[in-house]
């Protein structure tokens, strides 16, 4: 099933995104056996999870209208979480994908939620410390997430949020509410 997943998502992305999602799908099978989940799952996810991630905003908006998806305001005006939102219904109606843990881990894996399953932490940082990932520090983070995935989850949030910020960009309520859910266990 893998191979077979592996040739349809070639088709639809560049090999510089190929390479991405294998690498994720890698980690995230890393990560799955140090922290007891579900290794198939978290190899599918992982490979899975930017799937329409290199489909252009018509295509997308395409999947959102076919499907009758909707989009909060600031969804629609941060482009960059539209992959997150249309690649588990396409994975779902054209993949056929049920599993509803995957399918989160896949619809979460850009901007976190609150009350994250293992398996979605698991996507979360898997796709920022993959071994594709470059920038200075992530060498740091892995070590974290090997031994705290939701302290690397901080790390990552916080990352984020400085870029979005720096930026002017939107910020997803549910990157906030991821915050502050595992911020609590911390203070
Ligand atoms: O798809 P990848 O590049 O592998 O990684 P990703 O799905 O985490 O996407 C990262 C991009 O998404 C990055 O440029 C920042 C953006 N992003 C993450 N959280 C938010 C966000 N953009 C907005 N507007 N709001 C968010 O909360
Ligand atoms: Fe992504
Ligand atoms: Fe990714």
């Amino acid at each position: 099933m893998i191979e077979q997943y592996k040739l349809q998502i070639k088709k639809l992305m560049s090999e510089k995104r190929f390479v991405h999602s294998v690498s994720v799908a890698r980690e995230a099978v890393k990560l799955a056996k140090i922290y007891g989940v579900d290794s198939n799952k978290a190899e599918i996810s992982g490979l899975l999870h930017d799937v329409t991630k290199d489909m252009s905003k018509d295509d997308q908006l395409q999947i959102v209208r076919c499907f009758g998806i909707i989009m909060t305001d600031i969804e629609f005006r941060s482009a960059k979480l539209w992959h997150a939102i249309t690649a588990p219904v396409y994975l779902e109606k054209i993949f056929g994908i049920k599993d509803r843990d995957i399918l989160n881990a896949v619809r979460y894996h850009t901007t976190g939620r609150a009350c994250m399953s293992k398996l979605e932490k698991i996507i979360f940082v898997a796709d920022s410390i993959s071994e594709d990932r470059k920038y200075s520090g992530v060498e740091k983070l892995r070590k974290k997430a090997y031994v705290s995935l939701e302290e690397a989850m901080l790390i990552g949030i916080n990352f984020t949020l400085n870029e979005l910020t720096n930026k002017k960009y939107l910020i997803a309520p549910d990157t906030i509410f991821a915050y502050n859910e595992i911020m609590m266990k911390f203070i």
